[in-house]
């Protein structure tokens, strides 16, 4: 239970949460997020059904989160969830969207079963 907290509280780079949960770290993924939104709480409990491990960045504690979100993404507006790939960012909005990215995310990856 307490990584599961950990998981929805916690910030991102505390590696200790795939030790605890053993789930495997999820490259190229972060979660821009604060702890006060309700629409983050739904993606977090996404990566919680789903095991899935990314780096999260607290808008409210994360020193320049919010620059670098605004900047890479366009705006200020919680959750988004920076993909990079192949050496590019693409920066998504809307936690239905999210969500949906996570469970493909999850299904491509075996170790990964909701
Ligand atoms: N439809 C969006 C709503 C997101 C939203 O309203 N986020 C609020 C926080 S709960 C926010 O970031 N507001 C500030 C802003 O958009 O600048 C979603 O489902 O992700």
């Amino acid at each position: 239970m307490l990584h599961v907290f950990k998981r929805l509280f916690g910030d991102s780079t505390d590696t200790t949460n795939s030790e605890d949960s053993g789930s495997v770290h999820q490259q190229g993924l972060t979660l821009y997020y604060t702890p006060t939104c309700p629409f983050c709480a739904k993606v977090q409990w996404a990566l919680v059904k789903h095991d899935l491990d990314i780096d999260k960045k607290n808008l409210l504690t994360s020193s320049g989160a919010r620059d670098e979100l605004v900047r890479g993404g366009g705006k200020p507006t919680v959750p988004c969830l920076r993909i990079e790939r192949n050496g590019e960012d693409h920066w998504l909005y809307e936690s239905d969207d999210i969500v949906a990215y996570l469970q493909k995310e999850a299904q491509a990856n075996p170790r990964h079963q909701s």
